[in-house]
């Protein structure tokens, strides 16, 4: 069986895996031969060329460090000041400094070279994320003809949102150098399709550009998962019922609603905390009978653009707060940290309501690990974004558009006021899509569509 090498931004560290992806990829590395590829989280002035190999945890992991200087440009500049925004259609919050692309482009062509004298012939070689798309083009021009395989865990954009991308046709070029090409939804294969079928040559801003060939690259939905059935066992181990008993305490008997999130502008914090005062303003009778628990730990907070959006939750979380806290009830706890998956398994379990509203997400663990960790005796209701990659899967959620909070807030209700029925033939539909959908399938289906490829796939090799 051909190895499998694995390519990240980041290589795992030390300790155990944080993520049900981390964790699912770990197992593909522990079941077939292969290492898993990325920078190491180090700055340097100069940078050796090779990777230093090591033994992390059992894991065998190759990895380089970055110059400050190279770093900024692909990680904080291009890849999160520009595709980030672009691909969750917030054009309005990209920063469009097009010498970035030189860094990013740079940043690529390090990790090609440091892979290339460990790649044997027949290894194949999985790319995650918008950080890394040309690598297979570096890795091909210096002559690697392996199979190769990239996995966007964001939305693909719309066609109009991808040419406000400054060197949007090289980056289609370089996702079109790749035999398989994975999506989250069928939405953004659909978007892929769109652009691939209709890129008119002569509409790139008046230039004569060649049209891409992507005939040799198979594109297709492989819709991520976490391990539902693990969130289960973790939802009633020692650690999530300490933190069931600690909640208890300062709840009594009102009712949970839960957000956990990164700190980001498409998760629709601000939205949400507004459908949640909407709830309170309407329905005078849920004051003091609920509680809305928001976990977001800041996340890419060197870009001025986060920073504004955790200014308007502190703010928004104030006036809530203001407005409706008595001296014995608080409406709202907003925290800013990161919590152990025992700890938030045991807050998903004793929630009454998930609120999942991104204005747009590529998958949305979050929904699938909530759906996990429920009582099936008495299970919680999920509110869920129709603009979260998860809304195709999880169609029994309560399905809300995160712009329009009044219809955010009145789904909120309807949550808090589903009977006990309903609530349980939904989570049970819910359930079983999430254990159908589950993230070692995940990762073993990507995996063989690209070893064996499509039938009629000749290997994206030419030059
Ligand atoms: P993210 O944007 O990070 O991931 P998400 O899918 O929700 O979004 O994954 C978040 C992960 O971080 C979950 O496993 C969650 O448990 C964890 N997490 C979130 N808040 C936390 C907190 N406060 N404490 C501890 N852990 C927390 C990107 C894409 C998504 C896509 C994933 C996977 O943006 O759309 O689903 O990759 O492909």
């Amino acid at each position: 069986m051909s190895r499998i090498v694995i390519v990240s931004n980041r290589t795992p560290g030390k300790g155990p895996a944080a993520g049900g992806l981390a964790v699912a990829l770990r197992k593909v590395l522990s079941e077939r031969e292969g290492f898993w590829f990325g920078w190491s989280g180090k700055l340097t002035e100069q940078p050796a060329r090779d990777a230093r190999i090591e033994d992390i945890d059992g894991l065998k992991v190759a990895q380089i460090d970055l110059s400050r200087e190279d770093h900024h440009a692909y990680y904080a500049g291009f890849s999160n000041s520009i595709l980030w925004p672009s691909f969750h259609l917030r054009l309005d919050l990209a920063t469009i400094e097009s010498h970035w692309y030189e860094g990013y482009r740079r940043v690529n062509q390090q990790f090609a070279k440091a892979l290339l004298p460990l790649l044997k012939p027949d290894d194949v070689v999985w790319v995650h994320d918008y950080h890394l798309i040309p690598l297979a083009s570096e890795l091909r021009q210096l002559g690697a003809r392996n199979r190769m395989g990239f996995y966007l865990h964001i939305p693909f954009p719309t066609t109009d949102a991808l040419y406000a991308i400054p060197h949007h046709e090289e980056l289609m070029r370089d996702l079109s150098r790749y035999d398989l090409v994975g999506m989250q939804a069928k939405r953004d294969v659909v978007a892929f399709t769109e652009f691939a079928e209709h890129q008119a040559p002569s509409t790139f801003g008046g230039h004569k550009v060649q049209a891409i060939d992507f005939s040799r690259t198979e594109v297709d939905a492989f819709p991520i998962g976490s391990d539902p059935d693990a969130f289960a066992r973790l939802s009633v181990s020692p650690a999530a019922t300490k933190m069931v008993n600690r909640m208890k305490r300062v709840l009594g008997d009102q009712r949970l609603i839960l957000g956990v999130d990164r700190l980001d502008y498409s998760k629709g914090l601000p939205q949400r905390v507004e459908a949640y005062e909407k709830l309170l303003a309407n329905n005078a009778r849920l004051r003091r009978s609920v509680h809305l628990l928001q976990v977001a730990p800041p996340s890419r907070d060197s870009i001025k653009e986060y920073q504004e959006t955790s200014d308007t939750l502190d703010a928004m979380c104030g006036r809530v707060m203001g407005h409706f806290a008595e001296p014995d009830w608080q409406p709202l706890t907003y925290v800013k940290r990161a919590y152990g998956q025992p700890s938030l398994a045991g807050l998903y379990r004793m929630a009454r309501v998930a609120l999942v509203t991104p204005l747009r997400d590529g998958m949305n663990l979050v929904a699938h690990e909530f759906v996990g960790s429920q009582n099936p005796d008495d299970p919680g209701v999920l509110v869920l974004s129709r603009f979260a990659g998860a809304a195709e899967i999880f169609p029994e959620g309560l399905l809300v558009n995160p712009f329009d909070t009044d219809e955010t807030s009145e789904a909120l209700r309807m949550a808090l006021d589903m009977p006990l029925d309903e609530r349980k033939q939904r989570w049970a539909a819910l359930m079983k899509s999430a254990q159908k959908h589950n993230v070692d399938d995940w990762a073993v289906s990507f995996l063989n569509h690209l070893t064996q490829g499509g039938p009629d796939k000749p290997s994206a090799t030419r030059d």
